[in-house]
């Protein structure tokens, strides 16, 4: 019953081919055509890098209606209503499809063209719980989620790359995700920008993954007709047909004084867009906290080696034990070091897979700061915890680490209960040191004990 997963990268032969005869059936497999094309022209232009993800659902309202009415699978579904009735056709199956009907069409339209189709209500409650569902699944790869109708979104991954890995890998994560949540396909196209991620993830329905590396936008769109161009309707293609024009590539190879002319200032717009050219930024998700950090001040400058570690564990403890408690992990971490003179450098590192884990945090924490700290009177040290996003369900790391992951759950279960210092480390005890959940502490450091070991980490 699912179509085939397509998954494609751009090749020049096989645009050519979808420009001539649109979506070809032919084509399509398993693995992915992974010809990557020569990039033509126009270096630099588009710029972006590869972070902005189109997600569309299949024929959605009737891929719902299908799944939860499994006699409809297969079928010429076409939801509307009584085709008796003068209502339009809300969308319908593919099957139905192919007999010409389409969204927006009178249901009498459509009962001709496909008598035997079978026409269902639309169940609009319905539709937007299964929608919810879905936008959910996509704000577990990035709280940059841009919402544009009821069955799609923009993604923006730039920060969920450490957690995640590179957005063509979110992009097949997604599909899996929201099939394995809600049964249902969407179709994905992966970009530098908005424009082309939208054309890639239409490209390919159903079920299909289209990815345009970063330079190859133009020629990516250049054999596309021009009505899948955004901006272009009937009227604007009918002008442009007038001019000669049928391709998104002979769109763009018009000068654009002719465009101009022809009309007006949305000539000027579409001519960069035919070149894959577009900087509308992916709206959406600003509350969602980017990072999360502690930071102390010394009382009395510091030099001791030991000491700054031993509060680097401390700060590392208190941002470690919020991550636990937002359920985040982070998949960089960053030191601020400000020296006796004011000078302040921060250093980050990407961990090799997100953690929540005050060793991991730790460890690398002490990489970034040991070479910044020899030989300085440090003043102020920070720790800091980004590219913040939830945990994946399945984690070779949650294996490795279960022995860890057992400790913590348990410490932070005693913390929450008996108040955030009732568990601390042996290492910390009566050091005066800010225990985990106290933000920006301003108390000093002192005492001296020798380096805590980093087994200490379990206790
Ligand atoms: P679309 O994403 O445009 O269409 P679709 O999901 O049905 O099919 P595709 O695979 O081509 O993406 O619209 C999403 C839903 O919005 C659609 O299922 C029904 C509804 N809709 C209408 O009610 N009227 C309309 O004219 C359109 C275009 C959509
Ligand atoms: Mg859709
Ligand atoms: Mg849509």
């Amino acid at each position: 019953m699912r179509p085939f997963h397509r998954e494609w990268w751009l090749d020049a032969p096989e645009s050519k081919n979808v420009a001539a005869g649109g979506r070809r059936a032919s084509s399509v497999g398993p693995e992915p055509l992974a010809i990557r094309a020569r990039s033509l022209h126009h270096f630099g232009m588009t710029g972006g890098r590869l972070t902005i993800i189109h997600v569309d659902l299949d024929a959605f309202f009737a891929a719902v209606e299908q799944r939860d009415h499994p006699e409809l699978r297969g079928k010429p579904v076409i939801v509307g209503g009584d085709p008796g009735s003068r209502g339009v056709v809300s969308t319908c199956s593919y099957e139905a499809r192919k007999f010409g009907v389409h969204s927006a069409m009178p249901l009498t339209t459509a009962l001709r063209l496909c008598p035997d189709g079978i026409f269902v209500p639309v169940d609009g409650a319905k539709y937007q719980r299964v929608s919810r569902e879905v936008m959910a699944v996509l704000r577990h790869y990035t709280p940059a989620v841009e919402q544009v109708s009821i069955d799609e979104a923009f993604l923006d991954v730039a920060g969920s790359e450490a957690l995640f890995g590179p957005a063509p890998e979110i992009a097949r994560r997604i599909k899996a995700e929201v099939v394995a949540t809600t049964q249902l396909t969407v179709s994905v196209g992966v970009a530098t920008n908005k424009l082309v991620a939208k054309v890639g993830s239409d490209l390919r329905k159903p079920d299909g993954l289209v990815i345009v590396e970063p330079g190859d936008e133009a020629a990516f769109l250049a054999p596309l007709e021009i009505r899948r161009l955004w901006g272009i309707g009937p009227k604007t293609a009918d002008r442009l047909h007038g001019l000669g024009v049928r391709t998104i590539g002979e769109l763009a190879a018009l000068p654009a004084e002719t465009l101009t002319r022809a009309l007006g200032d949305h000539g000027a717009t579409l001519h960069d867009r035919a070149l894959g050219i577009d900087s509308d930024p992916v709206v959406g998700g600003g509350e969602a906290a980017k990072s999360v950090s502690h930071e102390t001040t010394f009382a009395v400058d510091v030099t001791d080696t030991a000491e700054i570690e031993r509060t680097l564990l401390a700060l590392t403890e208190g941002v470690s034990a919020r991550l636990r408690a937002a359920g985040i992990r982070a998949g960089t971490v960053a030191v601020k070091i400000r020296d006796s003179q004011f000078r302040t450098v921060t250093r980050q590192k990407h961990l090799p897979e997100p953690s929540d884990l005050t060793g991991t945090i730790w460890r690398a924490a002490l990489e970034l700061a040991r070479p910044e700290i020899r030989g300085k009177r440090i003043r102020l040290l920070g720790v800091s915890a980004t590219q913040l996003g939830q945990p994946e369900q399945i984690s070779m790391f949650e294996v490795v680490d279960q022995k860890q992951r057992r400790v913590v759950d348990a410490t932070d279960a005693v913390r929450r209960r008996f108040g955030e210092r009732a568990v601390t480390r042996a290492s910390l005890l009566h050091r005066g040191l800010p225990s985990p959940f106290e933000r920006d502490p301003a108390s000093a450091v002192e005492g001296r004990v020798g380096i805590p070991k980093i087994e200490d980490e379990i206790e």
